[in-house]
């Protein structure tokens, strides 16, 4: 992959963009001028609901002057094209405001989520150089006002710190906006429009540049895919920086379409699914874990779910026997969605037979995503047999931000992305993902680089050796079990000690260790490396004490 200096990510070859535009993929729209669009073609509607704790709407002409006086208070406050903004809010209407106000002057959201805890986020504002951080005071029992203090105090970009709520020593979100008293110079639909977070193999998350002309052509497949229109309203009920929830088709999609949508602030049913009911809400996006939660609970629940016309369910492998029980529980379609934020999506069809829908993890959304399936060696495997995927296409990236080392062994020299699953395709077409050869764990739709928590617990003075593996559970489809080896000497560890030392490390609790088992020795390859293999292969599924909520 050839870097240019001065420029922060690769991007596509003339050749590849010509072809792009000209199929009509890339279209030259904006985020920003999407927005003011719809806002001009039905100004009544409503955009965005807030239902907690006192609900709120949004018309889409409110929404877009919002945006337009919040962009005006951020470029004041000398926020510009191209600056990073580290982005971690809850599931509210100020997260829709802040990303399309950050949009419209062509500064970068890099999207945290809300469980990332100082690891994390100091990572973020010092890699990006992060200009501005915005938050909640509080969320979930954690104060981010005191986190972000500490972060501004070690990283010197960071000059900005706006609070959605009681502010503290910071700024509050509140009193940014201003009125506008010049258009913005908005960026160019080739630019990027934000940083969103690989899910990762290596130590640190590595950042992936979207564009506005790829992420805008993937929301209008997507919308066409899935049936999104104006009459479409969507629940945001995973976290909204995700690229599931975000753009598949959710709530960009939503938005793209001129339909409504709704905030959801926590994902169980007990929360979700009065929601759907009062604000009539027709499609929403899970992970397995929560949609095996839904279904359940769905038997049981006296709520009018009535309105539900199609659930999306992707981001780890959903079962055959899970995704049976869904449609006739929830009473709407069900439609199995696999897709990366890197690029590539794939959707089950609205006309797929019923066998596909709950067999397969669909059809990418672009005639123009190209799909090998390779063996180790990198050869084309005869058809319906297992191998490696990669990818290349319109809205799949050719590298990732400022990391030319990672692309040099993520992509192939002619640009695709080595996904890091197992596929094979079937005679329709049809992806199945069977696995995952990227050293990764998939805790029902979080990924978790297991180097990254290796790394946390190796700081322990007491520990001589980690590595971390997925064990199988039955609800979360993964957990994480560290295999540790004491240091000679030391004195004795408990599991709990470990657990305890890596959330103090600040790492999200998600990435916590579900399980950790004190060893001697680790088994050995033949060239001397741990076996993770044969550590999976021995971590048993029955070890495993509770069942936590997912996401
Ligand atoms: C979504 O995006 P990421 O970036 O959090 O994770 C991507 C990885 C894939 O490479 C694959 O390993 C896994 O998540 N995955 C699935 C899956 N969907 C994603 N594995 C098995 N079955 C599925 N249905 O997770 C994401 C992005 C956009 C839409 C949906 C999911």
């Amino acid at each position: 992959m050839t870097i240019t200096p001065g420029v922060d990510a690769p991007t596509w070859p003339a050749e590849f963009a010509d072809r792009y535009r000209a199929a009509g993929h890339w279209r030259g729209e904006t985020f920003g001028g999407m927005l003011r669009e719809r806002a001009a073609a039905h100004p009544d509607r409503i955009a965005l609901i807030d239902p907690a704790p006192e609900r709120r709407t949004w018309t889409y002409r409110e929404l877009d002057e919002r945006v337009d006086r919040l962009a005006a208070g951020f470029a004041a406050r000398g926020i510009g094209r191209g600056d990073r903004v580290v982005l971690q809010l809850p599931n509210i209407g100020e997260f829709v405001e802040v990303v399309f106000a950050l949009f419209r002057i062509g500064a970068l959201p890099v999207y945290a989520l809300p469980a990332h805890r100082a690891a994390e986020i100091g990572y973020f504002c010092a890699f990006t150089e992060a200009v501005a951080y915005v938050i909640p005071d509080r969320h979930a029992g954690f104060d981010h006002r005191t986190l972000a203090s500490e972060i501004q105090a070690t990283t010197p970009t960071l000059k900005l710190v706006f609070v959605v709520g009681d502010p503290g020593e910071h700024t509050p979100l509140a009193d940014v906006p201003r009125d506008p008293d010049r258009p913005l110079p908005g960026p160019e639909p080739h630019e990027l429009a934000f940083l969103q977070l690989s899910g990762g193999t290596t130590g640190v998350p590595k950042l992936i540049p979207r564009t506005h002309d790829d992420y805008l052509y993937s929301i209008r497949g997507s919308d066409e895919i899935c049936g999104v229109t104006a009459d479409t309203r969507f629940l945001v009920v995973l976290p909204a920086a995700h690229n599931f929830p975000m753009s598949s088709p959710g709530w960009l999609g939503a938005l793209h379409a001129g339909g409504t949508v709704v905030m959801c602030p926590r994902p169980d049913p007990a929360t979700a699914f009065p929601l759907v009911e009062r604000e009539r809400i027709t499609m929403t996006g899970l992970v397995p874990p929560l949609a095996l939660l839904w279904t359940d609970a769905a038997l049981t629940s006296g709520h009018d779910l009535s309105s539900l016309d199609l659930l999306l369910v992707g981001g780890a492998k959903y079962s055959e026997q899970a995704a049976r029980r869904l449609e006739p529980a929830l009473g709407c379609r069900l439609m199995q969605v696999f897709g990366m934020a890197e690029g590539l999506v794939c959707y089950t069809r609205l006309d797929d037979d019923r066998e596909t829908v709950v067999t397969t993890q669909g059809l990418p959304i672009s005639p123009d995503d190209e799909i090998r399936i390779v063996d180790d060696t990198g050869a084309d495997v005869p058809d319906g047999a297992f191998g490696h995927l990669l990818t290349r296409g319109p809205y799949t990236i050719r590298g990732y931000w400022r990391a030319p080392e990672h692309d040099a062994r993520s992509f192939t020299e002619d640009g695709f992305y080595r996904t890091g699953d197992i596929v094979r395709r079937v005679p329709s077409g049809h992806l199945v993902v069977e696995g995952r050869a990227k050293d990764q764990i998939n805790r029902g739709g979080e990924k978790i680089a297991p180097e990254e928590v290796e790394n946390a617990v190796l700081a322990h003075p007491s520990v001589h050796d980690v590595s971390v593996v997925a064990v199988p559970d039955e609800y979360l489809g993964e957990r994480t079990l560290a295999y540790v080896i004491p240091r000679a000497g030391a004195a004795p560890l408990k599991a709990a000690e470990i657990r305890r030392f890596v959330r103090e490390r600040g790492l999200a609790a998600y990435k916590v260790p579900d399980l950790v088992e004190f060893v001697p020795a680790f088994p050995r390859t033949g060239v001397g490396k741990t076996s993770k293999k044969a550590q999976r292969s021995t971590a048993t599924p029955k070890s495993i004490p509770t069942t936590p909520t997912p996401v």
